[in-house]
């Protein structure tokens, strides 16, 4: 089946959403299903949500400043697509193992990593910026950037929670998932499919989570694929569930349902989420270059983090409560700042040390020549 362009970037009505664009609860009749689980959302959670994206958005927009100021090599800005990652990020369990790619900052941090972890691995100070093994960093695995590699590393991950017994005893609580973060640009690769082919067979218990954000750096989403990305799952033989990943509540709702059945011995889940990564595809992209105005206004229409505000207010959130919310988001902010110019830089023989696991020669005169280059200033400036 070959649908319209309009179908695969998600702009059709198709999908499953509780808030629309302005913030209103106007569930579709895909929600329909997910709607005890949302009732059963509490004042405090929705509160959380809101707080999440707002300081998530605040660290998005230093880290980007940062990198512009020298501070940083390369930023991947998440702007734009808060509800997606915060969504499906607390509805997994404390149990649960994630494995992002490189545009999941609050993923990361909401599960207990630093953020500085993050951003030392974009300064260029730290190879991996936290231990996955460390339980205060939240069974988050590192970032990846070798496009849908994660996927088989999380496919491989979970048939061991299969094999370990680990899962599907019918315990929710203790029951282990495994939940892996992809974008429509790798889901071009191989990995992903071999990743999918082997989640269905060994029925693992997993979500693939895709965040459909309408490009893959120049590339539109209708290059990838000529149907709907979530349609592709019918084919490994998992249910693919296409959601408007602006809407917090659609996400955290799908996402937690799709983890409990995949833990459940359910098999694995494929989730869609439409979004649109409103900033650049990194601070050395240039997006004015590839699409409109118009378009990025388009989304800016729809954006998670009003839509949830306007929510929050019909419900009665005061102006105490977002004014608190944005102070937070400035502190956590400036807090990353100080933090970061702190760093200072690695040695410069660093770089020549884990190459090769034993001396190398090539190695040797690269660092011999860099140090002479180096002392060559030294000289001109005595
Ligand atoms: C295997 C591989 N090929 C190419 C690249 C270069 N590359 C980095 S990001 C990117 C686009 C990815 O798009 P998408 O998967 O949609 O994720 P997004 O950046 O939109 O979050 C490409 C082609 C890479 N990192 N890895
Ligand atoms: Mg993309």
């Amino acid at each position: 089946m070959v649908t319209s362009a309009d179908e695969n970037t998600g702009q059709d009505d198709a999908l499953v959403r509780v808030l629309d664009a302005n913030g209103r609860f106007a569930p579709t009749e895909q929600a329909e299903r997910y709607l005890p689980l949302i009732e059963a959302i509490g004042d405090a959670e929705l509160e959380q949500f809101y707080r999440d994206m707002v300081v998530v958005r605040a660290f998005d927009e230093q880290a980007t400043n940062l990198q512009r100021q020298g501070q940083l090599a390369l930023w991947p800005p998440s702007r734009g697509q808060e509800a997606a990652q915060v969504g499906s990020v607390r509805a997994a369990r404390p149990q649960d193992t994630l494995f992002p790619s490189y545009r999941e900052h609050v993923v990361a941090t909401s599960r207990g990593v630093d953020p500085l972890g993050i951003i030392k691995v974009m300064r260029g100070v730290s190879h991996g910026g936290w231990d996955p093994t460390d339980p205060a960093n939240g069974n988050v695995r590192p970032y990846t950037l070798v496009l849908g590699s994660q996927t088989l590393h999380a496919t491989g991950y979970a048939m061991a929670k299969n094999f370990d017994g680990v899962t599907g005893t019918g315990n929710p609580e203790t029951d282990e998932a495994v939940m892996v973060y992809y974008g429509d640009g790798a889901s071009s690769q191989g990995d992903v499919h071999e990743a999918m082919v082997f989640a269905a067979s060994y029925r693992t218990p997993q979500v693939f989570f895709l965040q459909n954000n309408q490009w893959a750096i120049s590339v539109p989403v209708s290059t990838q694929s000529r149907v709907p990305l979530a349609h592709r799952a019918a084919g490994y033989g998992m249910e693919g569930i296409r959601i408007d990943g602006n809407d917090v509540l659609a996400s955290y709702a799908v996402t937690r349902a799709a983890l409990d059945e995949a833990r459940s011995g359910g098999g694995p889940r494929a989730i869609e989420a439409v979004t649109y990564r409103l900033g650049a595809h990194t601070t050395s992209d240039d997006p004015t270059k590839y699409r409109t105005k118009d378009e990025e206004e388009s989304w800016i229409a729809r954006d998670p983090i009003a839509r949830m505000r306007a929510y929050l207010l019909s419900r009665g959130a005061g102006d105490e409560f977002f004014a608190a919310v944005d102070q937070e988001a400035a502190a956590y902010a400036d807090d990353i700042r100080t933090r970061t110019v702190e760093l200072g830089s690695p040695a410069r023989e660093l770089m020549f040390q884990h190459v090769y696991s034993e001396p190398h020669p090539v190695m040797a005169e690269q660092a011999r020549w860099l140090a002479d280059y180096e002392a060559s200033f030294e000289e001109a400036d005595a």
